[in-house]
């Protein structure tokens, strides 16, 4: 009845940023994301018949705020399972949490693994995305190992691999501008953008086009396409946020600053493209032999604190206790 899981969090190439069913945290449009090796998440999870309740902790401390989703999601397994059982909950990133790294795909990808694994709950593959994706919209992405497609279908989403990581071997730098956690989460955001940004009708329509540009670009390794479509759903997605009411501003002048080295190195030919999630840290998205330029350059950019280099990895997967 116990089981430990690893999960790296991603990075969107096209956004999902607003929901078509909010009560059932359902996105109102696909995605496509790069599960990053470099970052990770490990949760483990004992269900324990003595518990009068499920316990979370995040990173050595009772975390009241996840608790609710996580309950949510230990309650569909433990149904699937036939389990009445409460759980411990013990969840540790090695990288600062909430603070647009994607710490809750990367935990709730962990914590659907390790549980799903605890209970013996073998399959049930596309029910575990969907339980995942109720705790965070982004998680199921995390399951799933390299470039990851997750698409609406009926009643819910499907998301599966397109490409796996040795089939073509992107790297990620990530440049670390704040390690504050930020002001308005994601799921705030997007549903003010929802309801006040009038971009957001146009967000609708153009996105299935750049989701499937997108896919082709993989399926092609056409990365000066998939650059150029990736950097236009981040910065469509960003005029999105900025334009709500209130304005959400997730970028500072580092990340600008940040911005502006990627596009000096692109007019300089350089394999690389930025994205931002909703928060103020930017990825530089690279082939491997740009690596070494990337970093310097980015290493010398005033305000970036930290780089961390990722490359595309596996999905979530339990691990020996
Ligand atoms: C993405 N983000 O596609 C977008 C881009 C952030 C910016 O998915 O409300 O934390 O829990 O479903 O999963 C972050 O959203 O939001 C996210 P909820 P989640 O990566």
């Amino acid at each position: 009845m116990q089981a430990s899981a690893i999960a790296h969090p991603n990075v969107a190439l096209i956004k999902y940023w607003g929901k078509r069913d909010t009560g059932q945290n359902l996105p109102a449009t696909g995605s496509l994301s790069l599960t990053l090796e470099g970052l990770q998440t490990r949760t483990r999870v004992s269900f324990d018949p003595a518990l009068q309740a499920d316990q979370v902790s995040v990173n050595g401390a009772a975390d009241a705020k996840a608790a609710g989703g996580v309950v949510r999601c230990l309650d569909q397994l433990r149904a699937i399972a036939g389990s009445r059982d409460f759980a411990r909950v013990d969840s540790e990133n090695d990288f600062p949490t909430g603070a647009g790294l994607a710490s809750s795909a990367s935990g709730y990808a962990a914590l659907v693994r390790a549980a799903s694994a605890a209970l013996g709950i073998v399959g049930h593959e596309a029910e575990l995305a969907n339980i995942a994706r109720q705790g965070s919209g982004s998680a199921p992405r995390s399951l799933y190992d390299g470039i990851v497609l997750l698409e609406n279908i009926d009643d819910g989403i499907a998301c599966r691999s397109v490409c796996a990581p040795e089939d073509w071997p992107l790297s990620v730098l990530v440049a670390v501008t704040s390690r504050a956690p930020k002001s308005v989460g994601s799921t705030a955001g997007m549903e003010r953008s929802r309801l006040t940004s009038p971009c957001y009708r146009g967000w609708l329509e153009t996105h299935p086009a750049d989701l499937q540009t997108a896919l082709e670009c993989v399926a092609r390794r056409d990365f000066d396409r998939l650059a150029k479509v990736s950097e236009h759903s981040c910065l469509k997605m960003h005029a999105l946020a900025m334009s709500s009411q209130p304005a959400l501003v997730y970028w500072n002048a580092a990340t600008m600053a940040a911005m502006q080295v990627v596009r000096d190195l692109q007019a300089s030919g350089v394999p690389v493209f930025f994205t931002i999630d909703a928060g103020p840290q930017l990825k530089a998205v690279c082939l491997p032999e740009a690596v070494p330029g990337v970093k310097a350059a980015l290493a010398a950019c005033p305000g970036v604190l930290e780089l961390i280099e990722c490359t595309l990895g596996r999905g979530a997967r339990e691990i020996a206790q």
